[in-house]
């Protein structure tokens, strides 16, 4: 079910570790529970040709060994080479219905969107999931809009209630709970834990707080 994968999803490139290698960072937050994993090598000093490929699929590799999908932001060509298990794709890369041609029904489609127009768009293309943000102001997307909090994801959620969303953007454990009273799915993070002290440790204390807030959301939960 794709909501699962989406409850706490961990994006990450060589550029977003700093002095950490960016396979044990990795390593943590599988192991911390993440649910899913973005691969978005991107930026002047990121990784190029071959070495971008064995770095992705070092990734991958990793991935499947704790058995949490591999998407790769951007680049189809590599999710192709890869046999990834998707592909998240901006407003500015290649149109969402080309890529679901390109892929097959079966891979995941991620979409950025950023209004109600792009998320009908997205849904129409095929789109597994739509990412929505930044929700809070962010230092680790160079050109990212406006932070516009919940609101648009409120609007995407009402009219959309079967597509699946995540919020992203300047999400931490303390300020994530609106994504999820907005109808969100998950959150989309990168800084909260490529840059923790601890990743791993950061990791599980986020999932242990979306698991707690989507079981209080459950309807089962009112019948313990
Ligand atoms: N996309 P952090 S914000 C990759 O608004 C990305 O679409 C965004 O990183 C969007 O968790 C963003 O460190 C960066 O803020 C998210």
């Amino acid at each position: 079910m794709i909501n699962n994968i989406l409850r706490l999803y961990f994006i990450m490139g060589s550029m977003n570790t700093k002095q950490n290698d960016p396979i044990e960072v990795l390593e943590l937050a599988l192991q911390g529970g993440i649910t899913c994993f973005q691969f978005r090598e991107k930026g002047v000093a990121s990784k190029q040709g071959q070495e971008k490929f064995l770095f992705a699929e070092k990734c991958m590799k990793l991935c499947r060994t704790y058995k949490v999908p591999f998407i790769v932001n951007d680049d189809v060509d590599l999710a192709l080479a890869l046999n990834a298990d998707g592909v998240h794709i901006g407003q500015d890369d290649e149109i969402a219905s080309q890529v679901r041609e390109k892929i097959g029904k079966d891979k995941i489609l991620g979409v950025s969107v950023h209004n109600e127009e792009e998320a009908f768009l997205a849904q129409k293309a095929g789109a597994d999931y739509v990412g929505v943000g930044p929700v809070y102001a962010t230092s680790s997307k160079e050109d990212a809009r406006t932070p516009a909090g919940t609101k648009v994801m409120e609007q995407v959620a009402f009219q959309y209630p079967y597509l699946p969303i995540v919020g992203i953007g300047g999400l931490t454990k303390e300020n994530l709970a609106p994504v999820f009273k907005a109808g969100g799915a998950g959150v989309a993070l990168i800084s909260a834990i490529a840059s923790a002290e601890n990743p791993q440790h950061q990791a599980k204390q986020l999932r242990a707080k979306i698991d707690r807030i989507l079981e209080r959301e459950s309807p089962l939960s009112e019948h313990p």
